[in-house]
């Protein structure tokens, strides 16, 4: 089996973190998505990370598939749950840090191609940037009140909601306009006793 991945991307980190905790510790295969690697283009026509390659060679896009892949292949409770028996709750949670996650990435791609300011001003620009306030807020809301699980094996609303907190700390540390976060930076803090969180953290590969 095959993970092309980057090192920044929280689309990549969902799926690993999900891997890791089914008991999958694929070493993943660093690809730059934006370079059009041939592994990558012949995987997947998007050219975007994660995809995950099976042994038969199918391959598999997004991040989401891939974690509806775990479930239905490796099912609790021989393996993790990562949706648990609150469904609703979870998917529901986990929609919140997606969100976030969304308009975090659109914020970063697009500066890619025009200057910050350009953007990031623009009514789009402005409509991503009170999507990262408001869903931390609800996030942080949910993770103050316990609604988020912080021990043991994380569900996929802990998943994404870790993901969101340090790849916002990660591009937009000391944003202005975002909200105080201490339960979310606990929540983080506390999650990344989990091996498939301590080693999927963020970094820019030199
Ligand atoms: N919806 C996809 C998003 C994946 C995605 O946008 N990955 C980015 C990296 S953060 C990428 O590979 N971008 C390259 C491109 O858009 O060409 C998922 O959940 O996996």
């Amino acid at each position: 089996m095959q993970l092309l991945a980057n090192t920044t991307s929280p689309y990549v980190r969902i799926a690993r973190i999900a891997l890791i905790e089914k008991g999958l510790n694929i070493d993943p295969t660093i690809v730059d998505p934006w370079a059009d690697d041939t592994r990558l283009r012949a995987a997947n026509a998007a050219t975007r990370v994660p995809t995950l390659v099976l042994e038969d060679g199918t391959p598999i896009a997004e991040s989401m598939g891939i974690v509806m892949w775990l479930q239905a292949t490796r099912p609790a409770p021989a393996h993790a749950d990562l949706i648990g028996s609150d469904a609703a709750g979870v998917l529901s949670r986990a929609g919140v840090a997606l969100g976030v996650i969304d308009a975090a990435v659109h914020t970063i791609i697009i500066r890619k191609v025009t200057a910050p300011v350009l953007f990031d001003e623009t009514p789009v620009g402005l409509r991503r940037r009170r999507t990262m306030a408001e869903g931390m807020q609800r996030l942080e809301s949910l993770a103050a009140a316990g609604q988020i699980r912080s021990s043991g094996a994380p569900t996929l609303d802990g998943i994404c909601a870790v993901t969101a907190i340090d790849y916002l700390n990660f591009r937009f540390a000391d944003a202005p306009w975002l909200p105080a976060m201490p339960a979310l930076n606990a929540l983080s803090t506390s999650l990344r006793e989990r091996p498939s969180v301590a080693q999927t953290m963020p970094f820019v590969a030199s």
